[in-house]
């Protein structure tokens, strides 16, 4: 297999198939739908943290990197499922949070204790005028820094406070996580999915820097000094002894040359990597937490098209996605889930699918999955979410405003149960699930499956397809730009062979004329006219 041919399938493990009805999904749950997952037509999973955790950060905060969350199940269940999926040709890709530790690690509490040796395995820094040793901010609100009363010292988060930074210079440490990763792969696992990876090189030289133009920016944390240093070195020492394997880097902030640098083979770093730009579009001066901006298109398609330029010209690979655990539902996002539920969902589909690169589909989307439209804060539950309420009321907003920005962005959007089925919970479970999802829409595999238009179906045939065609796998890319800021079109082609792929990302008919095309292979619409798309169109044609 080659980095090429992975469908990743990532599965919010919390939320796929709750096995023994506690409301909370697990291991077994998953082993439960293999079947499905394989007639989907994908060959890889990637979980979402399985490990002993506090679940302050739904799992992102582990406590023990080498025990099973028992919500999830035991070790026994663990290695079943990668079993029973190799048995379906699944190869299981793992979530490896190495940029932090829960502070309830056995480390971390050692360092509280005073403990110098692993003081050292983090980053605690002498308290100085009662201020924080920089302003860096928390990814998830506040300072970066927490001070301890007792040892009068600070230690750097930069998500929650209950996750503290591990000090990647600390050779103990990197060997620690080299130990970690290869027990993993021992256990028969075939991919890596590294968090927050290019924020583990922290600056070398001490006392560390104020940011100068907003608190917010991560310069001096982010593709640090020594990142590529410390990724060859997990390559060398871990990944690269095995065979295929494949890993990918959540590249967060990053540039166009790192990110090829991470992702370029010849580098023996990573086989590629997430990129986050295009998800950006809907900010306000990169402020998440407001009200959406106008959809902008043709933002959106340019950042698709300059990182994809760049990447092909460089030997970057991009893993390819439109939603995750992280985001809001794209098809309540950037299509139209109320009015063009089927159509903007397809479209979207293809908008990355077909992209140079490896394609992850995060679960739930192949069904047309929505956001969650709640109408209480208390029926939220991200950490990240309920900051930024408390952040936003103390800043005098209403209740009503706030709630409205809270649906629209809240992490919780991407974390809803599965619906499987129409009975109660939707076949999750049997009991309320740990988070609640009114399904306003009443979006279920079981009515997808029955509809004329079914969605599942469309990602099967999209599936097929690039497993059909390698150019969809090995081909080029060109984009044909400037063409009408709606419409995103581009091109697959060796030497042999051509597929164009047509899109119009938006809710109005668009003029344009699709005589002489070729042979179309694949279209969402019934008909073509010849001089115009319907909303949210997208047809590919061979040539
Ligand atoms: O996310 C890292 C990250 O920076 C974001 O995607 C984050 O969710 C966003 O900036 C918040 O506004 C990774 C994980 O995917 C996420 O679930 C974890 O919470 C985070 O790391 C910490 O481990
Ligand atoms: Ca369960």
């Amino acid at each position: 297999m080659k980095k090429e041919d992975l469908i990743v399938y990532e599965i919010y493990v919390k939320s796929f198939k709750d096995s023994n009805n506690d409301g909370i999904g697990d291991l077994n749950g998953i082993k439960e739908k293999l079947p499905y997952l394989k007639k989907l037509g994908i060959n890889y999973i990637w979980l979402t943290p399985i490990y002993q955790t506090l679940n302050i950060d739904n799992g992102y905060d582990i406590k023990n990197y080498y025990k099973i969350n028992s919500d999830y199940g035991t070790m026994k269940d663990f290695k079943n499922l990668i079993k029973e999926a190799k048995k379906h040709n699944i190869n299981i890709m793992l979530d490896m949070v190495l940029n932090h530790t829960s502070t309830s690690h056995k480390w971390f509490k050692k360092a509280l204790k005073g403990n110098k040796k692993y003081q050292n395995y983090y980053f605690f820094e002498k308290n100085i005028n009662d201020k924080p040793p920089t302003n860096w901010q928390s990814k998830f609100g506040g300072s970066a820094w927490k001070y301890l009363d007792d040892l009068n010292l600070w230690y750097l988060h930069l998500f929650s406070t209950e996750q503290a930074d591990l000090n990647w210079e600390n050779n103990e440490v990197r060997k620690e996580i080299l130990k970690i990763i290869n027990f993993w792969l021992k256990k028969g696992i075939k991919g890596l999915r590294f968090d927050v990876i290019n924020l583990i090189s922290k600056p070398i030289k001490k006392p560390w820097k104020n940011n100068l133009e907003s608190i917010n920016e991560n310069k001096s944390y982010t593709d640090g000094e020594n990142i590529h240093k410390y990724l060859k070195e997990l390559n060398e020492k871990s990944f690269s002894k095995y065979q295929n394997i494949f890993t990918v880097g959540e590249l967060s902030s990053t540039d166009f040359k790192h990110f090829a640098d991470y992702s370029n083979y010849k580098n023996h770093e990573l086989d590629m990597g997430f990129m986050f730009y295009h998800l950006k579009t809907d900010y306000i001066n990169g402020e998440k937490w407001s009200k959406n901006k106008q959809k902008n298109l043709k933002e959106f398609k340019e950042i698709i098209i300059d990182w994809q330029s760049y990447q092909q010209k460089h030997h970057g690979w991009i893993a390819n996605f439109l939603s995750n655990h992280d985001q809001p539902r794209h098809i309540s996002r950037f299509g139209n889930d109320k009015n063009y539920h089927y159509q903007s969902a397809t479209c979207f589909a293809i908008c990355y699918f077909f992209l140079r690169g490896t394609p992850f589909i995060f679960y739930g989307e192949e069904i047309g999955q929505t956001n969650l439209y709640n109408t209480k804060i208390e029926e939220f539950n991200d950490l990240e979410t309920l900051n930024a309420y408390k952040k936003l009321q103390k800043e005098g907003l209403k209740e009503k405003e706030i709630l409205e920005i809270i649906n629209q962005k809240s992490r919780d959007n991407g974390r809803s149960p599965f619906a499987w089925n129409n009975q109660k919970y939707f076949g999750f479970s049997k009991n309320k699930p740990w988070l609640n999802y009114k399904n306003i829409y009443n979006i279920t595999l079981e009515n997808d499956l029955k509809n004329k238009n079914s969605i599942f179906k469309f990602y099967q045939e999209i599936i097929n397809l690039r497993k059909d065609n390698k150019i969809f796998r090995t081909g080029k890319i060109r984009f044909l730009d400037n063409i009408n800021d709606n419409l995103f079109i581009y091109e697959r082609y060796d030497r042999t062979k051509k597929f164009l792929i047509i899109l119009n990302l938006s809710d109005k008919k668009q003029d344009f004329t699709l005589e002489n095309k070729g042979k179309i292979i694949l279209n969402n619409y019934k008909n073509l006219n010849d001089d115009y798309l319907n909303p949210y169109q997208a047809i590919i044609f061979e040539d």
